[in-house]
């Protein structure tokens, strides 16, 4: 079957999961110069076996909110694939979960996984239930309702999840905690965990950090760093408050952050003591963004978008889609030299059309974002030693890992005729991994 016909056969088989036939589009289009230098994966089917997940989990989550009534939610835990480790991937809780959305995170985990070296295979999974509003019981009731269930289909060999939107450590530990309860073992099988029971330092960190080490690699490499940069990030939580924190400590000044209500725009540049400020209303408070711009009297856009402000540096981190080909206009025509993607799937194809024809360095999602899953995976080894690693020690082995994932991307884009596309070059090295261990198994 040819790739166009193979893209067609997982329209018709995944109706109206639009998300899903985005990604799996664009890793077909990137990997085609490999697949003509390997017929074998073509007779041998690979691509059509990859684009099914071996197992697709969909179950009820019944819970009672803080007035006595039952509420009904969703839950899903798509095991797309286990070639070369046990599923790995977060679990989103937001009420535009479906299982269009799963699989697509889960589909994008396969080759950001095989990217970053370590053993995990790709899942994800989650649910439409909304965080957003619910008392912390509210959160904890729902969490051991979704593991009660989950708990049948994970395990710290077989799959492994942890956070994404709207779970965090809170989430992460209402979910560790009915598991324990449910097998009797203390045991890996969650990522994310607080560092009192069982997680990694420099986890929280890892993801926003990695993804400006990885910014910082493709500047490094036109003789150019982040230093004296402005630099706009969208989105306010975990990925967008480390990448902050890291912009900081690098001397680049951050003038933009935003939720799903809005936007803010502070000239000055959000220091040290007002990323604190962001944190604690965050994590904390739980509040809106436009909370900081009441605070520090600065610019708030209801509904907006960080990609209309100048910058030299964009780093999309809130959610899928978020980044359109108009945005990309405005920000080149703004002068950005660099576009790296802390969300998945956060440009649209129109978008990073744009970046690669202006010659914009640009950090795809699999590569620029594969620092939270990489430090996933330490997580992994020092529970299996029953060891837990020095935050030193974890930040220097997450730059190592960010740097290889930056050089197999680079190299393989020059491999496959298509020097600088960093898009292609995250495809095909992720792909190529997985496609060989795919081969060596059998027709599994
Ligand atoms: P959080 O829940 O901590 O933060 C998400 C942020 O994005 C919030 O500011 C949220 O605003 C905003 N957001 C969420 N949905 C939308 C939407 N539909 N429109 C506009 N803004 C939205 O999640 P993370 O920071 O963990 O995740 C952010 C992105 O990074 C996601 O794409 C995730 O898949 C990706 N990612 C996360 C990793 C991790 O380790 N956590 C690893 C790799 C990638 P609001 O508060 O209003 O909801
Ligand atoms: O998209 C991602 O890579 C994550 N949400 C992190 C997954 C993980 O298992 O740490």
């Amino acid at each position: 079957m040819s790739i166009d016909r193979i893209y067609e056969q997982v329209v018709n088989r995944n109706p109206g999961e639009v998300e899903f036939h985005q990604a799996v589009r664009e890793v077909l289009e990137s990997i085609e110069p490999a697949i003509e230098k390997h017929p074998e994966f073509m007779s041998s089917k690979v691509i059509e076996r990859l684009v099914e997940p071996e197992r697709v989990i969909m179950f009820r989550v019944p819970w009672v909110d803080d007035s006595g009534e039952v509420q009904v939610n969703r839950g899903f835990r798509v095991q797309f694939n286990s070639a070369i480790g046990p599923y790995k991937g977060g679990l989103r809780f937001h009420p535009s979960v479906y299982l269009g959305i799963i699989k697509f995170l889960g589909f994008e985990q396969i080759f950001k996984n095989a990217l970053t070296g370590l053993a995990m295979g790709g899942g994800k999974g989650g649910s439409d239930f909304d965080p957003k509003g619910k008392s912390d019981t509210e959160v904890m009731n729902f969490c051991q309702s979704f593991m009660t269930e989950l708990s049948r289909h994970v395990g710290p060999d077989t799959d492994v999840p942890a956070g994404d939107i709207g779970v965090g450590r809170r989430e992460i530990g209402y979910m560790f905690g009915q598991y324990k309860r449910l097998v009797n073992r203390f045991e890996g099988v969650l990522t994310g965990k607080g560092p009192e029971w069982g997680g990694s330092l420099g986890r929280p960190e890892a993801t926003g950090y990695g993804l400006v080490y990885f910014t910082q690699e493709m500047l490094k490499a036109q003789g150019d760093d982040l230093k004296g940069k402005t630099v706009s990030i969208s989105g306010s939580g975990n990925v967008a408050q480390f990448a902050l924190d890291k912009c900081l400590q690098l001397g680049a000044k951050v003038v933009t952050l935003s939720d799903s209500s809005g936007c803010i725009y502070d000239p000055d540049g959000i220091g040290r003591d007002k990323f604190e400020y962001v944190v604690r209303l965050k994590e904390i408070k739980r509040g809106r963004i436009k909370e900081y711009a009441e605070e520090y009297d600065v610019e708030y856009v209801d509904g907006g978008r960080p990609w209309d402000y100048p910058c030299d540096i964009a780093l999309p981190s809130a959610t899928q889609n978020e980044l359109d080909g108009a945005d990309a206009n405005t920000l080149a025509d703004n002068g950005v030299m660099a576009v790296a993607e802390g969300a998945n799937m956060p440009s649209t194809p129109e978008a990073i059309e744009v970046f690669l024809e202006k010659g914009i360095l640009f950090g795809p999602a699999k590569a620029a974002n594969a620092g939270g899953v990489s430090v996933s995976g330490l997580e992994m080894s020092q529970n299996s030693q029953r060891l837990s690693w020095s935050f030193q020690e974890v930040d220097q082995k997450l730059q190592e890992i960010m740097r290889n994932i930056y050089l197999t991307t680079a190299e393989n884009g020059k491999k496959y005729g298509a020097e600088g596309n960093f898009v292609v070059g995250a495809n095909v090295g992720g792909f190529m991994k997985v496609a060989r261990a795919m081969m060596d198994l059998g027709v599994i």
